[in-house]
């Protein structure tokens, strides 16, 4: 890595790095060491960035790559041995990382690719409600690709169970021109007609709102983006599960971090630990949640 320069910025109330290589711009928020927005030069963004995002301590932004831990979604949607870790009475969706200041372990030159790594202290005992003690790291390669390995390791004396994304909001042309490819023929839980197990035909084109937990996953899953010229590649490992969100006409409207259509110009798969497929952590064990995202013309 040649060189590489390091901007602090706030945006609204977010701390922020905004962290420029040869190849690509990254911008990272501290609360939920969040990525904002990802774009390698010379090409359209990689990772969306509502153009109504709020920025707000306590809030997720609507962009990039939110990381939700110790469990997706809505904890009652959970498996039993992951709501059991939960004290309290309100579960905040897509748990409790993704709203906390991380820390900024470091910045460094890793050779091939700048390594960027975050810490979030408060999993070690402190998180509300959640009491136990798990080392939560994020870090983030930014080389000829994007890495990002977020590792659970169980400090306490009991296992732990999680469920976990990297809830990855990608750039598209237009989503009705999209595809997924490499989920032909897998089972899905349809969420929006009471979780109904299905089974995918074909890649996954965009028609409607869209929110499924995709079952068994290969370890490569592609966007096709016609448009653009271009193929995404998501290469994951540690994970079963991903997860396709759209919310398209209706749903968009009703989010206030995200304009009317802005539904068109993103779509999520995110690499995932949900449903049957969630991690359980022995005492001292550690577990990573990995994903590499490469671009290529097509
Ligand atoms: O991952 C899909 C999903 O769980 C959807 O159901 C949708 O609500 C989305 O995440 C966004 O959630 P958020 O809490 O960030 O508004």
């Amino acid at each position: 890595m040649a060189t590489y320069k390091v901007e602090t910025e706030l945006h609204g109330e977010l701390n922020c790095w905004r962290i420029t290589s040869d190849r690509a711009e990254l911008l990272i928020a501290q609360q939920g060491a969040q990525i904002l927005s990802y774009q390698c030069i010379g090409e359209p963004p990689l990772l969306w960035l509502s153009d109504q995002a709020i920025f707000r301590q306590g809030k997720s932004v609507r962009a990039g790559v939110p990381v939700c831990w110790p469990w997706f979604g809505s904890l009652q949607r959970n498996p039993p041995s992951v709501q059991a870790m939960y004290k309290g009475e309100q579960a905040p969706a897509h748990g409790l990382a993704r709203t906390r200041d991380w820390q900024l372990l470091g910045i460094e030159d890793a050779g091939t690719a700048l390594r960027i790594e975050f810490e979030l202290p408060q999993a070690k005992g402190d998180l509300p409600d959640w009491p136990h003690d798990v080392e939560l790291k994020l870090q983030i390669l930014m080389g000829d690709a994007l890495e990002l390995s977020l590792t659970s390791r169980n400090m306490g004396n009991s296992p732990v169970t999680i469920s976990q994304a990297l809830h990855s909001y990608f750039a598209v042309s237009d989503v009705r021109q999209a595809r997924v490819e490499g989920v032909e023929g897998l089972d899905y839980i349809e969420t929006l007609a009471d979780w109904e197990q299905r089974q995918q035909q074909g890649a996954l084109a965009f028609t409607g709102e869209t929110d499924r937990i995709y079952l068994n996953t290969p370890a490569t899953l592609s966007i096709v983006d016609p448009h653009w010229n271009r193929r995404i590649k998501l290469t994951s490992s540690g994970s079963r599960s991903a997860v396709i969100w759209n919310p398209w006409t209706d749903r968009a409207k009703e989010l206030v971090d995200m304009a009317d259509d802005g539904w068109q110009r993103m779509l999520c798969i995110e690499t995932a630990n949900v449903w049957d497929d969630v991690v359980e952590l022995k005492p001292g064990a550690s577990s990573a949640l990995k994903v590499t995202i490469a671009s290529e013309v097509i």
